[in-house]
């Protein structure tokens, strides 16, 4: 079993958790689900950081002695992740007496090796980021992360010689490209190590600070943060001589945000060459997320609280909103109405609907048993074929990080699976009695949605467990091949009985300010009759822009469908328009659309033509499609958007 350790930073006890901890702990969780997906030896590692200056600062602005504030605030981040199925594990603290004696066993190694020596400083010291700024790194005198201006201090103090091992570092990153990922990251660490980063301070003098470790060669001084704080990636693993350590550390990685990109891929590795351990495997960077495009912050009242999110819009929705719109390595802004359009589009309606009506058809046609596959035609084999390539770049893509591409992958199976229905138009197939074809193109559907499950389940557990279950099967991790699921179509077994019904992701609606009306807004006034218009000679036949903005065109969703009783051409839709009471649309799609397969689709409504009665139904508007041989196509956003949104 190949080996694969995935850690996430450990997070400063001086706040609450917020949407970046809760970004990078998800990220952390689905590579680590992905890994024991394909059968690797996984170990997943999260905690909190608990020494130093900040903490003490915080825990006196709480009224509290230190050790009874940082359990309290270790405690949230503790009691936060399985609310948000993160499935760690370990989860370390470095107040953890067995952490405290493995960072004094490297302190006591290196020190041995002389590559810690006792100096005196002074430099530029940014509390908030736990280290000293050369001139150089500040930008107007002040911290680029922060925008504090730093305090000065000069003082005795233990300094590690990593100056020694920057130009090995340099090569190792040079030589080993997967060393530090994405490619700006490395590049940007590459030209860190052009300028003389120097030597690094790794103490504090117990006369300022006693919130720390002891160090074992001096008792007057305690460690600096990060000497502290990155051994946790293996006292965690009970390094020197624990079992996990020699099982996992070969397959290190660490996930962290562009803030640490420093401490990581410089003091870190160096400090590691010093002690003599091997390096990590990969450091996996990501960017920020922002608010509405604005840094979150306590002051600015944006911070983002992981659990409101997943508990307004559902586990699943938020885990898979965050990793398909971050593109991995850049920024990110977070909005409410991004996750619902989302939510709407991928998972509501390409995903949702097609299992929800998948699983009808079954009911309806097959009494809810899987139907056997038969001979597979050229049309089958079309996606057959996507299929293997979308699993395929899914796999790759989601191994290398890139998880939004991944999941884009993923996709083309499940919109080619809703295509692949539309065109084989099962509704006709039955109404044929050509049963042994609609059981394969029904088993086609099903299977390809199993496989789809069978992925999501790093990033949607419980909903990729759902998925199997209404499938008839059972999610057992030990049985996933990811291997087979590529080359074989044919994991379920006919015969099964599937759910009959099915409401994964109900569709959402973003809350609205109070003061926006719900009907679409109509004009104040009333509109200016057009200026009566010129024949335009090269164009006889164009009509005014003022002409087109009199038709009201407003996107609906489709809420139900019944055959007209009177007509079998035509079908009445209930469609939601935003407005108070959903409107009644008799279409003559009947020959195209089973009802079923309209439901929950949007559609673009011509709005304000003049009611009139069809076969004696009354019609208030009009859906727009277009026709062409072999069917009808139906209108729809690229996207979903709010019901009533008006379309120009
Ligand atoms: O730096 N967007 O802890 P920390 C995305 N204790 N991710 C974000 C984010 C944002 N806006 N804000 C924070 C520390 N993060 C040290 C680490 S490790 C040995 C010691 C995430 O509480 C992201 O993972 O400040 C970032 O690297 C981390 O929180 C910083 O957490």
């Amino acid at each position: 079993m190949k080996p694969f350790f995935i850690s996430t930073p450990i997070y400063y006890v001086n706040a609450r958790p917020h949407l970046g901890h809760g970004y990078t702990t998800i990220v952390a969780d689905s590579i680590s689900r992905f890994h024991r997906l394909k059968g690797d030896a996984t170990y997943f590692l999260t905690g909190t950081d608990e020494h130093g200056d900040k903490i003490v600062q915080a825990a006196e602005a709480a009224g509290q002695n230190p050790q009874n504030y940082v359990d309290a605030i270790s405690q949230l981040f503790k009691d936060l992740w399985p609310s948000l199925e993160i499935s760690n594990d370990s989860f370390i603290r470095t107040t953890d007496e067995a952490h405290k004696k493995c960072v004094q066993h490297v302190l006591q190694e290196v020190f041995d090796k002389d590559d810690i020596y006792f100096a005196e400083y002074g430099g530029h010291y940014c509390f908030g980021c736990e280290r000293f700024y050369t001139d150089k790194e500040l930008v107007d005198g002040k911290c680029p992360d922060h925008l504090t201006a730093p305090t000065y201090i000069q003082e005795k103090n233990y300094f590690f010689r990593m100056s020694k091992y920057l130009e090995p570092l340099r090569r190792h990153i040079e030589e080993h490209p997967e060393f530090i990922q994405p490619e700006r990251y490395r590049n940007e660490v590459l030209s860190m190590l052009k300028e003389d980063l120097g030597d690094l301070c790794i103490s504090r003098p117990k006369s300022r600070l006693t919130w720390g470790i002891e160090l074992p060669f001096d008792k007057d001084f305690v460690t600096y943060v990060w000497f502290d704080a990155l051994i946790n990636y293996i006292s965690a693993l009970d390094y020197p001589n624990g079992e996990k350590y020699l099982r996992y550390w070969p397959g290190a990685h660490h996930l962290v945000a562009k803030d640490i990109l420093k401490p990581h891929a410089i003091f870190w590795p160096t400090m590691l060459m010093a002690a003599g351990i091997p390096l990590y495997k990969g450091l996996r960077v990501h960017g920020y997320w922002t608010v509405n495009e604005t840094k979150m912050s306590k002051s600015l009242g944006n911070v983002i609280a992981p659990l409101d999110m997943a508990q307004k819009y559902g586990l699943s929705a938020f885990r898979y909103f965050l990793l398909s719109e971050m593109s991995f390595g850049q920024d990110s802004s977070f909005s409410e109405e991004a996750l619902v359009g989302r939510f709407n589009a991928d998972l509501a309606n390409d995903l949702g609907n097609l299992f929800s009506r998948t699983l009808a058809m079954t009911h309806k046609y097959f009494a809810g048993q899987v139907p056997e596959c038969g001979e597979i035609l050229e049309q089958d084999r079309e996606v057959l074929e996507i299929g293997q390539t979308s699993m395929d770049n899914f796999q790759t893509q989601f191994g290398n990080f890139q998880f939004s591409r991944a999941l884009k992958s993923l996709w083309d199976l499940i919109r080619h699976l809703n295509k692949y229905i539309d065109s084989t138009a099962p509704w006709t197939l039955y109404k044929n009695q050509d049963l042994i074809r609609l059981g394969t193109v029904i088993y086609i559907v099903l299977e390809g949605l199993r496989k789809v499950a069978v992925h999501l389940w790093p990033i949607m557990p419980t909903v990729s467990e759902v998925m199997h279950e209404q499938l008839g099967t059972k999610f057992i991790l030990e049985n996933v091949d990811l291997e087979t699921e590529m080359a074989s179509w044919y994991g379920l077994v006919p015969g099964t009985i599937v759910a009959n019904q099915s409401n994964l992701f109900p569709r959402q609606e973003l809350e609205k300010p109070e003061d926006k009306p719900k009907t679409p807004s109509k004009p104040k006034t009333a509109p200016k009759p057009p200026a009566p218009s010129q024949p335009d000679m090269a164009c006889p036949e164009c009509i005014d822009f003022e002409d087109f903005t009199k038709i009201d065109l407003r996107v609906g969703t489709v809420i139900s469908v019944e055959p007209h009783p009177q007509a079998d051409r035509l079908l009445v839709l209930k469609v939601d328009t935003g407005e108070d009471t959903l409107r009644q649309v008799v279409a003559g799609i009947a020959e195209f659309w089973s009802p079923e397969n309209l439901v929950n689709r949007q559609v673009i409504v011509v709005a304000n033509l003049k009611p009139r009665k069809l076969r004696g139904l009354v019609s208030q508007g009009m859906i727009l499609a277009v026709k062409q041989e072999g069917g009808l196509q139906l209108l729809t956003p690229s996207a979903s958007v709010l019901n009533g949104s008006k379309v120009s």
